[in-house]
């Protein structure tokens, strides 16, 4: 089917709100005949839709797919590059290790690799990410940005300021970022970004962000060591969320930061990313592979790099690090 056809069907189903379409109004809508209109019916069937239809009442969707389906996501995007492609797949291992390929192989800046489930998502230090069927949304972007190997956490800072303000618009929440990847709402996580490079020594070849957003999740759906810290955002809500829609909004915030950042730097990004903190001004504790540091978090350099202000009045810099918002070792 058109896609164009096809957007004017799901609208109107859309707006119809599980209420019956006739035949002839739907015919009416796209300048077809109501024969045509039965196989564009047909063909939302195989795509995944539940329709029911109803003699002398018409048509309703009773069910839409549980899939993302790409051109789903393309048909409302108001972007330049990002997501022009996207790079779909049923179950994969890891978003992250498809993208790591196509980026190999020269795919285009922008592209997007997306997936229903990874069986072995990851978090940092190759911790485990966890990534059920059809309740969040598993991607990977993939970057070329000409920095400095060094400022690339800061692309992770700038995805997470994309990320709370998609969620903001879309669910009207009030997420919050914990220093350097989480995103919470009400002291829980809800998305976690991890960043890697392919680079050479002075230059980055490449970025690819993965995103791990929980979106549909109900709070029985996370394993149990996880229970008291994830949140999905429709837990949050108290209601479902339409994926492709969250998608969308991440994807066209990531591009608008992303074209300031290569046209401003990092300064405005800063600004953003501070708004957004948990931590600034609190007591905390930064866990790192060489000890704790514990004091006050003052803030972010320019870099992207947390700076906590101990007892002694000594400024630490901490480059990566788990932070503990409890404030004691
Ligand atoms: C992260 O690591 O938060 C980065 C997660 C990135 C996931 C995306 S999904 C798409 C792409 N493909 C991948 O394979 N990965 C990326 P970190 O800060 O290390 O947090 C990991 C910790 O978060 C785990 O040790 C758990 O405690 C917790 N966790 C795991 N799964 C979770 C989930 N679904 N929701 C909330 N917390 C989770």
């Amino acid at each position: 089917m058109q896609s164009e056809l096809r957007k004017k069907l799901l609208d109107a189903f859309t707006h119809a709100e599980g209420e019956f379409l006739s035949g002839q109004y739907l015919a009416d809508l796209i300048g077809c005949s109501r024969t045509a209109v039965w196989k564009h019916i047909e063909d939302l069937r195989k795509e995944g839709f539940i329709l029911e239809a109803v003699r002398r009442k018409g048509y309703r969707i009773v069910k839409t797919p549980e899939n993302i389906i790409p051109d789903e996501i393309r048909l409302g995007l108001k972007t330049e590059f990002l997501g022009r492609q996207i790079h779909y797949e049923e179950s994969v291992d890891s978003t992250q290790k498809i993208a790591h390929r196509l980026a190999y192989d020269g795919a285009p800046e922008g592209t997007v690799v997306l997936a229903e489930e990874q069986l072995s998502g990851r978090g940092r230090m190759d911790r485990k990410w966890y990534s059920p069927k059809y309740s969040g949304i598993w991607m990977s972007v993939i970057l070329r940005p000409n920095i400095l190997p060094t400022n690339a956490p800061q692309l992770t800072l700038l995805t997470a300021v994309a990320v709370v303000q998609a969620i903001e618009e879309i669910t009207a929440l009030s997420p919050q970022i914990k220093w350097p990847n989480d995103i919470l709402i009400n002291g829980k996580k809800v998305t976690g970004i991890l960043t890697e490079l392919q680079a050479e020594a002075d230059r980055v070849k490449t970025i690819i962000i993965g995103i791990g957003m929980n979106v549909n999740q109900k709070t029985d759906d996370f394993p149990e060591n996880i229970r008291s810290i994830a949140t999905s955002l429709s837990i949050e809500k108290g209601e479902y969320i339409s994926r492709p829609a969250v998608i969308r909004a991440v994807l066209s915030n990531i591009e608008k930061l992303y074209l300031l950042y290569l046209e401003k730097g990092f300064y405005p990004i800063k600004l953003m990313w501070e708004s957004y903190a948990v931590s600034i001004g609190k007591e905390i504790v930064a866990r790192t592979l060489s000890g704790n540091i514990s004091g006050r978090a003052l803030g972010i350099t320019d870099e992207g790099v947390l700076m906590i202000e101990d007892e002694s009045g000594n400024v630490h810099h901490v480059f990566s690090a788990d932070i503990d918002l409890s404030g004691k070792i």
